[in-house]
């Protein structure tokens, strides 16, 4: 069967009058008259995925033409440094929201308004975004924020998901590469839990480069979530991957994976077990309060020891090069994937208290499963129905396995806590099942996050796209539908049900986010609203405009050579999805304005004579006119 006959087979379906539901109910079409189409593309696809493919599952994400998607996701965009929005079940992509990048379309990076945003770190302009977390109250997203690390240059920044914009962004101090970032579930996201992965010698002047000294350690890092400062940081043993918190609010518990301080590979893998640091976010907050830390050079932020025999933590041993930590939605195990070991273990959370109160000596008592699932596993996710589904990054695969009989198993009991392996297109790290880190679980998609995609897609030369695959799990089985490429690399998704963000249409006039520049040019004397105005300070020369499709408030302003120049647009337009853009060929400018939204941009105007300046947004049927001209004369 061609490519042509299975189009026209649903085509058939429609003529029928079958609809989407109707559809649904006729199961025995998909897999029997599909099943013929398992040779396309011939390698490509085995049979199995295919007939997966075209079947019940197959049918759910198929959005039709101006329908909308059921579930947000939010994709990292790994080392490329954004973040991205995605539709789930389709899979489309919606908007990209650079944080840790420069984006030419948008200005980030560019503009006044995102520099300082951006702060000192503006000028670094690379990042490596990981994991991307919304903000929660009572366990449940609240749809406020989203929060993600940069390891690259040590940075968290926070998203407000009414706008898609990224509104703060922070260094950590005293660290090196924050990795593992989770949220604070409960009571709300009063905290951002961020590991630093990489331990260093403090001061890290040159006058020490001794790992194992005493004097050298990374920290665990907390910080404020609405004000984006650092609460306080945490010195551990060992090192700092990957986190998650729990349904208390009182534990944090962070994987590491080199409890040897090795510098190299071989050292990292020699003890057969490292650990689970579990943080008792309680107490280390009470000791802060009582002013019982100290502070590190150059910083003032509350400093606390963490390292073994402390208050404030617990090690519990797991097997070797633990990675991915994650809470379960039911809230009551950590479960720390193995990596290098063929299991995961599952640590009960209620059983922390006794560990802290000392009532519980050995560490290991708290874990309470160690199911063998194959190997490499990486990440884990759950349905809400009991079940985890782990991935399996050297066997290519993932594996949903029962928590509870996995314990039975760990006392003796003979029992297959595996329900199924499913391969994916390949090599999977993140998976993360819809609303999975929440107490609303509801085991409806799955995505995991393949690295390799070797002969999925058309070839793209040497650099391989990675493929994002979306598994339907709203059944007994797992089922494969659907492949996405995607650039790198999207270390972690999320999603969440579209009902749990609520987006702006158009921006506020009192907008926060361009609050600095609305200040200064009240201090210039500018009506932003209606005021076309050039004002001259010295060699520093502030133009102020607005912009209604299709025209901008000036079509020619004057500057002299060598002046440093601010242009302020304010976008009158109140039409939803009616935005302009500002560029001045020649000189590196672009930005974004959306209806009601102030942006500026500020350059040196190096070139005498007449530039153009145009609209880069699509905005009105004479879009292409509107323009304006710089003219400058010659120093
Ligand atoms: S980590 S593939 Cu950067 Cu989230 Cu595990
Ligand atoms: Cu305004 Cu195009
Ligand atoms: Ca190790």
């Amino acid at each position: 069967m061609s490519k042509k006959d299975v189009k026209n087979t649903s085509n058939d379906l429609d003529k029928a009058g079958l609809s989407r539901r109707g559809f649904l109910g006729a199961t025995a079409v998909g897999s029997a008259t599909l099943m013929g189409a398992a040779t396309l593309g011939g390698a490509v696809m085995s049979r199995e995925s295919w007939a997966e493919a075209v079947s019940e599952s197959r049918a759910k994400i198929h959005v039709e033409p101006g329908e909308l998607d059921e579930y947000y996701g939010f994709w990292s965009g790994g080392h490329q440094g954004e973040v991205r929005v995605m539709g789930v079940p389709s899979m489309r992509e919606l908007m990209r929201i650079p944080v840790f990048n420069v984006d030419s379309a948008s200005g980030w990076g560019l503009t006044n308004e995102s520099r300082e945003i951006m702060g000192e770190s503006a000028k670094y302009l690379n990042g490596d975004c990981h994991h991307p977390h919304i903000s929660m109250t009572d366990g449940k997203y609240d749809g406020k924020y989203l929060f993600i690390n940069d390891k690259a240059n040590t940075r968290v920044a926070r998203i407000r998901l009414d706008i898609m914009k990224c509104d703060k962004m922070l260094t950590v101090p005293s660290v090196q590469a924050i990795h593992g970032l989770r949220l604070q579930k409960v009571p709300h996201t009063k905290y951002v839990f961020a590991n630093a992965e990489f331990v260093i010698p403090h001061p890290n002047d040159g006058s020490n480069y001794d790992l194992k000294d005493k004097n050298s350690y990374t920290m665990f890092n907390v910080i404020d979530a609405e004000k984006m400062e650092m609460a306080f940081q945490v010195i551990v043993d060992g090192n700092l991957d990957n986190v998650d918190a729990d349904y208390t609010g009182k534990y944090a518990a962070s994987t590491c994976y080199n409890s040897e301080d090795a510098t190299d590979l071989g050292g990292m893998m020699r003890n057969e077990r490292d650990w689970v640091v579990v943080f008792n976010i309680e107490r280390i907050e009470k000791a802060v309060k009582e002013g019982k830390f100290s502070t590190l050079a150059g910083s003032d932020v509350p400093v606390v020891d963490g390292r073994k025999g402390s208050d404030f933590t617990r090690y519990i041993p797991v097997p070797k090069n633990p990675h991915g930590l994650n809470t379960s939605p039911d809230g009551k195990y950590f479960i720390a994937a193995g990596k290098l070991s063929p299991t995961v273990s599952v640590i009960q959370i209620d059983k922390l208290d006794e560990l802290f109160d000392g009532s519980l000596e050995d560490p290991r008592a708290a874990v309470v499963a160690e199911p063998e699932l194959g190997l490499g596993p990486l990440h884990t996710t759950y349905d809400g129905r009991g079940n985890g589904y782990t991935t399996l990054f050297l066997d290519s695969q993932i594996v949903k396995w029962n928590i509870a009989e996995a314990i039975r198993a760990y006392n003796g009991e003979k029992v297959n806590y595996i329900k199924q392996k499913l391969d994916v297109h390949y090599q999977p790290g993140h998976t993360h099942a819809s609303l999975t880190e929440t107490s609303d679980a509801d085991g409806q998609w799955l995505v995991v996050l393949s690295k390799f995609s070797k002969d999925r897609f058309l070839p793209t030369g040497p650099l391989h796209p990675e493929n994002d695959q979306l598994i339907d799990i709203s059944g007994d089985e797992m089922k494969l539908v659907h492949d996405g490429p995607t650039y790198a690399e999207p270390h972690d998704c999320i999603l969440a049900r579209r009902d749990q963000i609520r987006t702006k249409k158009i921006w506020d006039r009192n907008d926060p986010f361009f609050a600095s520049t609305v200040e200064r040019a009240k201090k210039d004397k500018i009506n932003l609203e209606s005021d076309n105005k050039v004002i001259r300070d010295g060699n520093k020369v502030r133009v102020y405009m607005t912009s209604i499709a299709p025209s901008f408030g000036l079509t020619e302003f004057n500057v002299k050579q060598g002046d440093e120049v601010t242009v302020t647009v304010t976008n009158l337009d109140q039409v939803e999805d009616v935005s302009h853009g500002f560029v001045m060929t020649n000189h590196g400018v672009s930005m974004e304005i959306s209806p009601q939204q102030t942006s500026s941009i500020t350059f040196v105007a190096d070139k005498p004579g007449m530039h153009w300046y145009y609209c880069s947004w699509f905005c009105h049927a004479l879009h292409m006119e509107m323009v304006g001209r710089m003219l400058v004369e010659p120093a």
